[in-house]
């Protein structure tokens, strides 16, 4: 099985495929194939071959691999949608069903990481590890990013090891790795996020590979600065992916199936939306306590007023920010339009609750750690938690629903 014939005729010639993931890398893809391809003269007994995995770049690296592809009969392209971790599961597969590797390796295109660290993989694989990992954190290893880089790269592995685990393992983010048909068959899929969009598929695979089984290995690699292109990397949002589902994981290994990283980007829009919530509340606070000061004006009323100008500041956030991704569709005013008439909702809750506070209390102050507190403040604050779930619910399910694109 996974045998090659070769002009030779022996047939006791092993496969290398090397998934290279690439987007945007017109700049590297050839050189780096070639330095790729040159590592099988090291590697008696091994052909290599390169499956690059493109996501449509639009810089046309696409149309580059494929001229790769036919020229040299070692180079297989493959089309795929966006993610990093998409194109290496995608890829991988591929691999598997058409391609017969003995051994499947994978490396950034970019040309970070020298080639040569092929070498040290399969030698992992043939001691009998089912995965090898290249790393920057074991001795003859090298980081040579920037210091900000460096700093990101080390909390986020201490962060996983210490959390997910194991603690063994320094590298857990770096792409350089190989391991056995054999593990790859039994990893699951289901579990693993390697949909998203983030780089989280680096620490989940290797969470799920260790859960398959896997014996492994860290051999030394040296990443160094980019040469060509830019990084795709989406800092904010993989350290949220990165919390999530590493908390995730370890509930896992316990037992505890709860979808923490599932629910979480859910409740990211939620928490979105409270962060609005709570700068709306303190506009609202500001001009409810300003048209009662200087203005006069009753509880009830200066409610209604204040809380018409928070609405029109939140409107702006939430369209910009919150549901800055959501497609609508309808244009701005008549976004405005819906949100006004969502928080005439939220704002009649808000006076009804205020104006039943008010009849049955009265106007009066309390003492809360020696500070007087006026009673009309008390009603204010009450108002906030229903009025917040009214808010995010309709505009949720109304305002910016999302449409999904035929
Ligand atoms: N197919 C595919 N490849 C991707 C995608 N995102 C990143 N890659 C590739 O994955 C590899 C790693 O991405 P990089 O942007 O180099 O990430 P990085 O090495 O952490 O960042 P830099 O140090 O700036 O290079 C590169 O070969 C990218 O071209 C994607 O959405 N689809
Ligand atoms: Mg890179």
């Amino acid at each position: 099985m996974g045998k090659d014939k070769t002009e030779t005729g022996r047939d006791s010639m092993k496969k290398i495929v090397v998934v290279l993931p690439t987007f945007n890398e017109k700049q590297n893809i050839v050189k780096f194939t070639a330095e790729v391809l040159s590592q099988e003269k090291q590697l008696p007994g091994y052909r290599v071959e390169v499956l690059i995995v493109d996501s449509h770049s639009p810089d046309g690296t696409l149309e580059v691999a494929r001229e790769l592809e036919k020229q040299n009969d070692r180079v297989h392209v493959l089309a795929v949608g966006l993610g990093l971790g998409t194109a290496l599961v995608e890829g991988h597969k591929y691999s598997l069903n058409n391609l017969n590797p003995d051994i499947m390796a994978q490396l950034d295109a970019d040309g970070q990481v020298g080639a040569d660290v092929l070498l040290r993989l399969v030698k992992g694989i043939e001691e009998g590890y089912s995965l090898v990992l290249g790393s920057r954190f074991v001795p003859g290893g090298k980081n040579l990013l920037p210091p900000s880089r460096r700093f990101y790269s080390f909390a986020s592995s201490w962060f996983v090891r210490v959390i997910m685990g194991p603690f063994n393992i320094k590298e857990v983010t770096n792409s350089a790795r190989a391991f056995t048909p054999e593990l790859f068959k039994k990893i699951n899929f289901d579990r693993m996020p390697w949909k998203e969009k983030t780089f989280i598929i680096q620490p989940a695979f290797l969470h799920e590979a260790i859960l398959a089984g896997a014996k492994y290995k860290e051999v030394p690699l040296v990443f160094k600065n980019r040469a060509e292109g830019y990084s795709k990397m989406k800092v904010f949002n993989y350290t949220y992916d990165v919390i999530t589902y590493i908390v995730d994981a370890r509930l896992h290994t316990w037992g505890i199936n709860f979808p923490l990283f599932t629910l979480s980007r859910r409740l990211k829009t939620f928490i979105k939306f409270g962060i609005v919530g709570v700068i709306g509340t303190t506009v609202d606070f500001v001009f409810y306590n300003f048209f009662i000061d200087y203005f006069l004006i009753r509880p009830a009323t200066s409610k209604g007023l204040s809380t018409e100008v928070a609405i029109i500041s939140n409107f702006f956030l939430n369209n910009f920010w919150t549901f800055r991704h959501r497609k609508t569709n309808t244009n701005i005013w008549q976004k405005l339009g819906l949100y006004n008439l969502v928080s005439l909702g939220g704002l009649l809750i808000g006076v009804l609750i205020v104006k039943l506070l008010h009849t049955i209390y009265g106007d009066g102050a309390v003492n809360i750690l020696g500070v007087p507190v006026a009673y009309y403040n008390l009603y204010f604050f009450a108002t906030i938690p229903p009025v917040m779930i009214w808010n995010f619910l309709m505009n949720h399910l109304i305002t910016w629903r999302h449409q999904k694109e035929e």
